[in-house]
């Protein structure tokens, strides 16, 4: 008998919501992926994987992947289906939309958000599809809009240092990040800096992993991050440690700024933060004298409803040290204003033809969903369809979510790769690929290199690609313009048009973008100013403060007699948002859904370790096991997710406490804003 196995290699691009967006490298084996590795040609990946996408071969070949279309059979919710044949399905979908459209298509809703984070597999034919029908448009805010919204009205984009240069740095201010979950490369720079002598300090309320392997930790209190900035301006002047040449040629509004910094005292900042006014001059003297000093600012501490400010006000400080001066100093939030990205080309808001149908934000679509026809709203959501998303255990005020997917009257449409908690509420499930089957092409908010995806793998059983799924629907609704026959490949091509080299991306798998070392040594700022607006006219002309101000939270620690503990709920580091939850590997080495207390707080409530625990507020109950631990800080519980709902021990998760409420700037969500009380169960 004759062996025939064969081994190949393919090179891909890691789908997920993550910074480092790495280049993969899958090994196929007789058609089958067994194998998935970093690319050790890429820089920022080195070679390295997390733990999460190592175990990426397992979720493809998973055996509760979704692999036909699914028609329900049970009640919404319970997650009873019978198998049915594409064409079936698709035509059925295809009928109910039309005649939704016929009334008004603004009663259709997509909802999907970053699944992946492919331009081709995201929103590019599905937006083509909803731009058609004339569906409501989705503000996709959930994540990053705050953090977005407030450098925008800084550096005029989303723009930093570049990450590599952290290795040089000499001070890093790791600040409302757990990198060693969630931003792993940048963790491996931060390294080799401290190796060099480089402090690192963290501002995180709670002792994650990260925290506990810094110089420093300030623990501060859950939405407190702008009143620890200004005061840290407040000791930059008092001790002039203040860049006069850099404030005076490249920044806006100073005068303004330092006033209101002036009534910061570490003091005051210290009631506020629950943090030792000492701790604060420490940080001050070392960012004021440490040259060069970067700070790694995350996306952890804007999610309370002064989010947008205290990025502002962060956003601050490299300009009045002059760290922008240096290309390991300044810092790095989001560098994804830098790609070139042809987002018109993909989505084609032209086949709106001048309708505009209104906005629904991702973030209230509890609320939304159970709304009824008005004239401010517009028509009742009729109908959803769902990629790339599991709303129902990641968007907040989550009881509200699963009443409104509950409607029976909801036409519900998802299109997945497991059968997660959304599954569960759709009349049609529809199959879909994961990143070893399809093209994509992708660029990142961590580093500056454009990635390419090429499908190491057949489809697996009758699985389809979002945009397949797209194209079909498209073609049984009549739309016969030409962009919905675009190949993958093509959609591929046209992301960045001529602006990226393909043949580089065809025969590396990445190509990176030309962004000077240290883009803002001489200002230019894209700014209409050309300068870092301390002061934004545009803000101020929509009737908001122009300059950076603490925002107190809406539920802020220790204003309530009822709900006298801050809940946090950062993500757990084997888990990627819901993704992977049903990865059994991963799954066991979280263990279960937790609830970390502080020895105090749970000693005043007669909590023991381990113990199930009832966490609730006016908006639901959440039960889930209690760890008494260090790594949170009094009157703060970490309640770690994502946990899929069906797993939870009530069937709920954390977002059934969080609220609905919206962030200063950008509209996004306030998850880490939300107050409880724990009891035993
Ligand atoms: N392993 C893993 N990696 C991930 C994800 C995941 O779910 N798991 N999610 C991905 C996604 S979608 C995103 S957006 C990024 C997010 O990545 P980051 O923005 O880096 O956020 P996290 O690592 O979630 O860490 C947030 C940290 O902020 C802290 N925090 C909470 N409230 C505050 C506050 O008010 N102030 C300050 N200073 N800190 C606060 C939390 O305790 C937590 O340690 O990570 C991505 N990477
Ligand atoms: N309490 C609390 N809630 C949070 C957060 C928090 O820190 N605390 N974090 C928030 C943040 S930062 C974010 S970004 C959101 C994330 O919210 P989501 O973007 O909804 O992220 P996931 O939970 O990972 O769900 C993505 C789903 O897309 C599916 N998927 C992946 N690839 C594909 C594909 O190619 N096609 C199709 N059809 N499906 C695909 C996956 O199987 C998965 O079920 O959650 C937010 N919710
Ligand atoms: S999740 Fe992040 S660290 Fe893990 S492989 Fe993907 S890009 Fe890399
Ligand atoms: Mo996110």
């Amino acid at each position: 008998m004759v062996e025939t196995t064969t081994t190949r290699q393919v090179r891909g691009a890691c789908p997920h919501d993550c910074p480092d967006t790495c280049a993969l490298v899958t090994t196929v084996q007789d058609g089958r992926a067994i194998k998935v590795q970093g690319n050790p040609a890429h820089p920022a990946t080195a070679g390295v994987l997390c733990t999460k996408v190592s175990h990426y071969a397992e979720r493809t070949n998973h055996p509760e992947r979704l692999l036909t279309p699914l028609k329900r059979v049970g009640r919404k919710g319970e997650g009873r289906f019978e198998p049915v044949g594409w064409d079936e399905a698709l035509d059925a979908i295809a009928a109910r939309l039309q005649a939704i459209a016929a009334r008004d298509p603004q009663a259709i809703l997509p909802y999907s958000y970053c699944g992946t984070m492919g331009l081709v597999q995201g929103e590019s034919m599905a937006m083509r599809f909803f731009h058609k029908l004339g569906a409501s448009l989705l503000d996709r805010t959930i994540c990053a809009s705050a953090g977005a919204e407030a450098l925008n009205q800084t550096y005029g984009n989303r723009v930093g240092m570049k990450v590599e240069f952290f290795a040089e740095a000499r001070l890093i201010v790791i600040w409302g990040s757990n990198s060693i979950a969630s931003n792993l490369h940048f963790w491996r720079l931060a390294n080799e800096a401290k190796r060099q002598g480089a402090k690192l300090v963290c501002i995180d309320p709670r002792r994650s992993e990260t925290a506990e392997k810094c110089h420093e930790h300030i623990q501060l209190l859950p939405g407190t991050d702008a009143a620890l900035a200004l005061a840290l301006m407040h000791e930059l002047v008092v001790n002039d440690w203040l860049d006069h040449d850099y404030i005076a040629q490249h920044t806006l509004g100073w005068e303004g700024l330092r006033e209101r910094a002036m009534r910061w005292t570490p003091e005051r900042a210290a009631q506020v933060c629950g943090v030792p006014a000492e701790q604060i001059r420490a940080l001050a003297r070392d960012y004021g004298t440490t040259k060069p000093a970067a700070i790694r600012l995350n996306y952890g501490m804007q999610r309370v409803r002064g989010g947008g400010n205290a990025v502002r006000a962060i956003a601050c400080l490299p300009a009045l040290t002059g760290a922008w001066r240096h290309r390991a100093g300044g810092m790095l939030l989001s560098t994804s204003g830098y790609f070139p990205t042809d987002k018109a080309a993909l989505q084609r808001p032209d086949l709106l033809a001048g309708r505009t149908p209104r906005t629904i934000n991702m973030v209230q679509i509890g609320d939304d969903l159970l709304r009824p026809a008005s004239p401010a709203f517009g028509p009742a959501i009729e109908a959803v369809v769902v990629y790339n998303s599991n709303p129902l255990a990641v968007a907040p005020e989550s009881g509200l979510v699963a009443r409104g997917f509950g409607r029976e009257d909801l036409f519900t449409v998802v299109l997945e790769q497991f059968a997660t908690d959304t599954v569960d509420y759709a009349d049609y499930v529809l199959p879909a690929t994961t990143q070893l089957e399809h093209w994509d092409i992708h660029s990142s908010y961590g580093h500056t290199d454009v990635l390419l995806n090429r499908p190491a793998i057949a489809p697996m059983g009758q699985a389809r690609t979002n945009t397949d799924v797209f194209r079909a629907l498209a073609r049984r609704m009549g739309f016969a313009d030409p962009c919905f026959s675009d190949s993958d490949e093509a959609l591929c091509r046209t992301a960045f048009g001529d602006r990226v080299d393909f043949n580089v991306l065809l025969e590396e798998g990445f190509a990176s973008l030309q962004v000077a070392d240290a883009p803002f040594a001489e200002g230019r700022f894209p700014t209409a100013s050309g300068r870092c607006e301390f002061f934004s006219e545009r803000l101020a002309r929509q009737g908001l403060d122009g300059l950076p101000d603490h925002l107190p939270n809406y539920e802020a620690a220790g204003t309530s007699e009822r709900y006298p503990l801050a809940m946090i709920s950062p993500p757990a580091r084997n888990f990627l948002n819901s993704s992977f939850v049903n990865v059994q590997s991963l799954r066991d080495i979280e263990g279960e859904p937790l609830l970390e207390l502080h020895a105090s707080d749970a000693a005043a409530r007669g909590i023991a370790d381990g113990a199930i625990v009832r966490v609730f507020n006016d908006r639901g109950d959440y039960l889930v096991r209690a760890r008494v631990s260090r790594r949170a800080r009094p009157g703060v519980v970490n309640g770690l997710g994502i946990w899929w709902r069906k797993l939870g021990l009530g069937g709920t998760n954390v977002n059934q406490l969080t609220s609905q409420k919206l962030t200063d700037l950008g509209r996004a969500p306030v998850f880490y804003d939300c107050l409880v009380e724990v009891q035993p169960a």
